[in-house]
């Protein structure tokens, strides 16, 4: 449903501002590319701090803190990377957050989308995105590579999602992506990380690999360190934080 909904609003969209007006709005930047790559390697921490209002399997789950303040505390916590949603009727988020987090939070920024076209790759650089993401249930093999390949000729790295063994086939290996294992099952939500432990060992040894989804607790992130993964992106957990409490920024 979210697939077919994307790819009806990227239609419209390529109407009123087609590809040729964002390469326009991509040349006047100054060149602010950054690794989240390097920045995930770099950090102590490897957390990608997600900003999410709300989604699917949880409903609402902040609506209250801005984009603003939720990116100042994780700036200043040094997360090693931040994720901003920017699908609208699922999860809340917008393009014009995406374009105000990184006022505040200076880390790289994934992205976080349902890509289905070309479109949306150059729009994640025209609004500032430095890594985007795919998702291997959302797309063909073919697909995978080409909007791969494009991040790749726009400076942007690629966060690549899979689930299940299937997807593996489906993924390329390149030096500007990394391997995210999602711990939801995206049709059932159900979070398993035995499951995406295994899957993570089907991955090349040297590959970056990013746990992703229903983790609650540093031990979560030491056991899942421990099996390879150098990044954990959170959402939820942190959204649900009190941002106006003083100890959030200690
Ligand atoms: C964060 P959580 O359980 O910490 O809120 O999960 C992130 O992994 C999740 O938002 C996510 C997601 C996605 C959202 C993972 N893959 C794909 C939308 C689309």
């Amino acid at each position: 449903q979210i697939v077919q909904h994307k790819k009806l609003e990227v239609q419209a969209l390529q109407n009123v501002l087609p590809i040729a007006l964002l390469e326009q709005q991509i040349a006047q930047k100054i060149n602010q590319n950054k690794s989240l790559i390097q920045s995930i390697t770099n950090s102590d921490n490897g957390i990608i701090s997600e900003f999410k209002r709300r989604s699917p399997s949880k409903k609402e789950i902040n609506y209250q803190d801005s984009i603003l303040k939720v990116a100042a505390v994780y700036q200043q916590n040094k997360s090693a990377g931040m994720s901003v949603l920017t699908d609208t009727p699922f999860f809340g988020g917008s393009l014009t957050d995406l374009a105000q987090a990184q006022t505040v939070y200076h880390n790289p920024i994934l992205r976080k989308d349902f890509i289905v076209n070309e479109y949306q790759v150059y729009q994640a650089k025209a609004y500032g995105a430095h890594a985007i993401l795919l998702i291997a249930a959302c797309l063909s093999k073919s697909e995978m590579q080409q909007f791969s390949a494009l991040a790749k000729q726009l400076n942007l790295e690629v966060l690549v999602e899979i689930h299940d063994a299937d997807e593996l086939t489906k993924i390329p290996f390149d030096a500007h992506i990394l391997y995210g294992i999602n711990n939801r099952n995206l049709k059932s939500f159900a979070v398993d990380f035995h499951n995406s432990i295994k899957l993570s060992q089907q991955l090349p040894q040297d590959s970056i690999k990013i746990a992703e989804s229903g983790i609650t607790s540093a031990q979560n992130i030491l056991v899942l360190r421990e099996k390879g993964f150098s990044g954990f992106l959170i959402g939820e957990l942190l959204m649900r934080m009190d941002f106006d409490s003083d100890q959030i920024t200690q």
